[in-house]
């Protein structure tokens, strides 16, 4: 039958995968050698990722499942009616599928960057709800989101944008402006905006959640060698990098990083070398953090308003809901 169709797929990737090793090369070739954290995500990564979200010390994913399970028929209230529901980074679509009862969307349209597992996500939702329209579109929306064609198609249907797990903390805070200024272009009057961030709270909680004490987190961070080695054809060797994380609290951020544990050289490229000294390293990941008032002005300066905010009894992490 027609609901039984495999659910549309777009892609807005870009960048010729060319370009995407020049710029991967170019960071591991600056003084302080960088890796965009979007490669942590191949499969293991994101088995990774899972497991991390799991871990007693990494408290983001539990605190927001929390909040958005304590409030939901609450933020449901302030959506508009018949939205076009955008999950940024759906992933397997787990959050989503919480939503879809109480906000009961005209569409669902689903952006990861994984194009393969994005297609059988939003294939298990569509299944599950034949009558609701899904939509997969692969995209690196950090660097480009591109949906305006996408949204005009049902110009009665506001979009709203979801954006939880405070991924918004990987940006730093102009890029993260500028991210949610786009965000902001896609918004008529009725366009919404609900994001989850991660807030300031003591550096040993902090710290812990970013260096468990079972070791995931530093299996995650070292992973992302295994794929550049991938991507790259590099020859990085993952045992003599440790993974470190700690707050830095004049940037209010976390910062993972690997750090080489003896002098030696990476092949990066074709022709292409690389030497660390004992002690040099690699960052992987910024992971921003916020205070409510602090969050609320990022907002505003990306020309948006936060009409209303939920947080849980420890003030850990907070949900906002945001309009033009
Ligand atoms: C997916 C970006 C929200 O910053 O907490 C978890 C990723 N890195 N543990 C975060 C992550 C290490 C996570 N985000």
């Amino acid at each position: 039958s027609f609901a039984l169709d495999l659910p549309r797929l777009e892609s807005t990737l870009r960048l010729p995968v060319q370009d995407e090793r020049q710029q991967l090369l170019q960071g591991l070739l600056q003084p302080t050698a960088r890796i965009d954290s979007k490669y942590f995500y191949d499969e293991r990564g994101c088995e990774l990722f899972t497991d991390i979200c799991r871990l007693d010390e990494y408290y983001p994913t539990r605190t927001e499942a929390l909040i958005f399970s304590e409030n939901r028929e609450t933020i449901a209230g302030h959506l508009p009616d018949d939205p076009q529901w955008i999950d940024l980074g759906c992933g397997d679509c787990s959050k989503t599928q919480q939503w879809l009862n109480a906000v009961d969307p005209a569409r669902v349209v689903g952006v990861d960057i994984a194009g393969e597992f994005l297609h059988s996500s939003i294939a298990d939702v569509a299944r599950q709800h034949p009558q609701l329209e899904c939509v997969g579109v692969v995209s690196d929306f950090t660097q480009h989101l591109e949906l305006h064609d996408l949204l005009a198609e049902r110009p009665d249907n506001p979009p709203v944008f979801f954006y939880p797990g405070s991924s918004i903390g990987n940006f730093e805070p102009r890029a993260a402006m500028r991210f949610l200024s786009r965000i902001r272009a896609h918004c008529n009057s009725h366009g919404r905006l609900l994001i989850g961030a991660d807030l300031i709270k003591p550096r040993a909680v902090l710290e812990a959640a970013y260096d468990d004490a079972s070791g995931v987190t530093a299996a995650f961070n070292l992973n992302i060698l295994n794929v550049v080695n991938r991507e790259l054809d590099a020859d990085f060797q993952p045992e003599l990098f440790e993974h470190h994380a700690c707050f830095d609290d004049q940037h209010r951020r976390i910062e993972m990083r690997l750090v080489a544990r003896e002098p030696h050289s990476v092949r990066l490229a074709r022709h292409t070398r690389r030497n660390f000294e004992a002690g040099e390293h690699i960052v992987t990941e910024y992971s921003h953090k916020y205070s409510v008032d602090e969050f609320r002005a990022l907002l505003t300066a990306s020309g948006l308003h936060c009409s209303h905010y939920w947080t849980d009894p420890k003030g850990w992490f907070g949900v906002f809901l945001a309009e033009p």
